[in-house]
């Protein structure tokens, strides 16, 4: 090989190798490895520490991630605490079952404690988020890039608009997902989350009671599934009782979902929504196949992690994830 074509050669991997990176944007694997080495291991120890006691945190970290994301991007806003003249994304009805800030607190202490002012919270939420769905598996089930920077702006309005009501309808979920340069096939695997985790009654008790304000049960809802969830939602009005959204299998992370959602068995509207489209109903068809989802989450997860995030020199590090510097 002459000279030129080595060179050329060289563009070509640093020219490809950098389009591959891209779904990323800025982020990097491994950002910490220099000025933080330890840092991934302390996540990881503690998110593990957690959820060997309490299975209900995969599904804590999973989702607050997914809100952190959705509104004004992957920055950690999702953390932010109210102020005397601010409502934060906290305060918003949608992020009611929104817990699991304890363990980021802890984590970040541990952070602060062994490399101060290097570890973003944002960071923190989507290697917690990894971690601690990968527990089941004792492996990591995604890469996660890191080098994200912390927001300084929380605000309750902007969490009541951008996240996704489990009222939409396909469209709705569609655009809504397009708004983060999300892709159809992202809304499908990522509405997988749904494999773990509980939800709120009175977020779907309309499908059991009252869908179209003649006391009617949805007519798309698997009939037998619909008993049991009255069994346990028994007034329309219920916003305390839980119920396990994969019914069966909520606590482990698996393909499961995709079965149910195909026996009418999704728990909201968002989720039944995604047999409504020809497009969505086979990409849900696809995911049945477990590896299968569990490679297309690791790739959407990555996809999620770079909305709008800040990197370089853009917003700070925070020194408490639940209050600005
Ligand atoms: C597609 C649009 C989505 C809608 C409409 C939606 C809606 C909801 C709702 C209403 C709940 C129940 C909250 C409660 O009752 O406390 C919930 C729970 C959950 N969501 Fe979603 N979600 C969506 C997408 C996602 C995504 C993208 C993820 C993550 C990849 C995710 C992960 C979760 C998890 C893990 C839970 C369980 C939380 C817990 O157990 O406390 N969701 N979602
Ligand atoms: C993380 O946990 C492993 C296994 O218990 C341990 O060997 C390692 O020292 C821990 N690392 C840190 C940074 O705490
Ligand atoms: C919000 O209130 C705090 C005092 O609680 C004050 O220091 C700050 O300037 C106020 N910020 C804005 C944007 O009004
Ligand atoms: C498990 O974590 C959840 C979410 O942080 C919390 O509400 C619950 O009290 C915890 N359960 C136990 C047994 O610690
Ligand atoms: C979906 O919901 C939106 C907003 O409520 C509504 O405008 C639209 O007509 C609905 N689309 C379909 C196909 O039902
Ligand atoms: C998408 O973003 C636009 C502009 O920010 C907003 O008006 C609209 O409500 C969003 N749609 C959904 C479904 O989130
Ligand atoms: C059912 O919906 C209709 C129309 O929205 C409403 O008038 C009625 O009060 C609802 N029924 C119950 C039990 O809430
Ligand atoms: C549940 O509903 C009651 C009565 O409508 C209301 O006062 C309360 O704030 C609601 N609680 C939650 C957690 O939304
Ligand atoms: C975790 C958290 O801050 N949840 C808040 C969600 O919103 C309700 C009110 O809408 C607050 O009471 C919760 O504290």
């Amino acid at each position: 090989m002459n000279n030129m074509s080595l060179v050329l050669v060289i563009a070509m991997v640093v020219f490809f190798g950098h389009i591959g990176d891209t779904e990323g944007g800025d982020l990097r694997k491994n950002f910490y490895k220099g000025a933080c080495p330890l840092a991934e291991e302390i996540v990881k120890n503690i998110t593990w520490k957690h959820v060997a006691t309490n299975s209900s945190l995969p599904a804590k970290f999973l989702r607050m991630h997914f809100h952190d994301c959705f509104v004004r991007g992957c920055d950690g806003s999702v953390l932010l605490d109210s102020t005397a003249n601010n409502s934060a994304e906290k305060a918003a009805i949608p992020n009611l079952s929104l817990a699991g800030f304890d363990v980021i607190d802890e984590i970040k202490e541990k952070l602060e404690e062994t490399c101060p002012g290097v570890v973003s919270c944002a960071d923190i939420v989507a290697l917690a988020a990894r971690d601690s769905v990968s527990f089941q598996f004792k492996k990591s089930m995604w890469d996660v890039l890191t080098g994200r920077r912390d927001g300084s702006i929380s605000r309750e309005s902007e969490a009541l608009s951008n996240i996704p009501s489990p009222f939409f309808n396909f469209t709705s979920l569609k655009q809504s997902f397009a708004n983060k340069s999300l892709t159809v096939h992202d809304l499908v695997v990522l509405s997988g989350g749904h494999t773990i985790g509980v939800g709120h009654c009175n977020f779907f008790s309309n499908r059991l009671y009252n869908f179209t304000g003649k006391g009617d049960q949805d007519p798309s809802l698997n009939p037998t599934y619909a008993s049991q969830l009255k069994a346990q939602c028994k007034t329309l009005s219920d916003n305390i009782t839980t119920v396990g959204m994969d019914p069966g299998s909520s606590l482990s992370f698996d393909s499961h979902y995709y079965t149910a959602l195909k026996q009418n068995q999704g728990l909201f509207q968002s989720d039944a929504a995604l047999l409504t489209n020809k497009e969505s109903s086979k990409i849900v068809e696809e995911l049945l196949d477990q590896e299968g989802f569990f490679t297309e989450f690791g790739r959407s997860m990555k996809r999620m992690g770079a909305v709008q995030v800040l990197t370089g020199s853009d917003g700070e590090i925070r020194k408490k994830c639940n209050v600005i510097n």
